[in-house]
């Protein structure tokens, strides 16, 4: 086929797929200039993250380097139960993180099952870095990060010990995400050379079982880059994620042609059609394409995204597809 057939086929073949979405109101949709710098993250701690990102990418400085800031600022305050320091541990009273991190040329490198280390984020950068894998995790993990020199450190806080006491005591089995009860910080950032990088970092679902991952370490469920395309990052509950491939699929849906508000939507309603319990289940995606347009979705209502370019500094609410 020559390649002038091939296009329209595949331009016919996105406009067919686009028709069973359905039309996103153009007030959803955020949208910037190409080649501005934008950063957005998932929930409202995003916005000290979102602070932290714009001073390196509004200085012109690396978009890695902005994922990377934006992202230790959370995971180093102790007030914020669900990512770094003052997480919520698992079962067991422990606080194991996953962190991963993606650049521009689809480098990548992930921690799982991290313990004693405040900034999972950093230690993820270094395995990009530094070896020749995509991913470490537990023991491995933190012996590799000692030796690229991060300190060890309690990082179960008082009121995060005292939550957990109150969940054993309460013999509840576990706890699910919900609008409640949410955590993680998923972040993408576009540099003023038009680039995309992204990072996600969490302790995950509180009260998991021991030894238990997530989706927010795994590249193309909690965070996925194409530099072609764009970026997408999830929060919620990491077993649906998973299941979906969550954000390599928003992001393929966007080289197919979908706005990334269309393919947040495609993907979640993908995840609710492969649940049954969907009463308890909150997922939540956000993605941004090369145009820097912005979009977000999730299951129930309450899931929000911080968003910083020269323009304008907000904090929206996301659609969602069960009201
Ligand atoms: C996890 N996705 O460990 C994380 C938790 C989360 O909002 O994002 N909660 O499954």
């Amino acid at each position: 086929m020559n390649s002038r057939r091939k296009f329209l086929k595949l331009s016919s073949l996105a406009s067919l797929s686009l028709g069973l979405v359905s039309a996103v109101p153009k007030s959803k949709q955020v949208h910037s200039k190409p080649g501005t710098p934008i950063i957005i993250s998932t929930w409202s701690h995003g916005l000290q993250a979102n602070e932290a990102g714009w001073e390196v990418l509004s200085s012109e400085g690396s978009g890695l380097d902005a994922i990377e800031q934006a992202a230790r600022v959370v995971e180093s305050d102790p007030e914020i139960t669900s990512v770094g320091i003052g997480g919520l541990p698992d079962a067991e009273g422990i606080v194991t993180l996953d962190a991963c991190i993606m650049d521009k040329n689809s480098s990548c490198g992930a921690v799982t099952f991290l313990q004693d280390i405040e900034n999972p984020i950093s230690v993820a950068r270094k395995v990009m870095e530094e070896t020749p894998h995509v991913m470490l995790s537990g023991e491995g993990a933190k012996q590799f990060a000692i030796d690229q020199g991060f300190k060890t450190r309690n990082l179960l806080t008082d009121n995060a010990k005292r939550a957990w006491k109150e969940w054993k005591a309460s013999g509840e089995e576990r706890s699910r995400v919900n609008s409640e009860n949410h955590d993680t910080i998923g972040l993408l950032a576009m540099d003023s050379a038009g680039d995309i990088y992204g990072g996600c970092t969490t302790s995950g679902m509180a009260f998991k079982m021991h030894g238990r991952v997530g989706d927010s370490p795994i590249i193309g469920s909690g965070l996925f880059i194409d530099n072609e395309v764009g970026g997408c990052t999830a929060t919620g509950e990491g077993e649906a994620i998973i299941r979906a491939s969550g954000s390599s699929s928003v992001v393929e849906l966007m080289r197919l042609g979908y706005k990334p508000q269309q393919a947040c939507e495609e993907v979640v309603k993908r995840i609710v059609k492969q649940n049954a319990d969907l009463a308890n289940l909150q997922v939540a995606f956000l993605a941004i394409n090369k145009s820097g347009e912005v979009g977000a979705c999730s299951i129930h209502p309450g899931f929000n995204f911080a968003y910083k370019s020269s323009f304008k500094t907000v904090l929206s609410n996301s659609k969602y597809i069960i009201g």
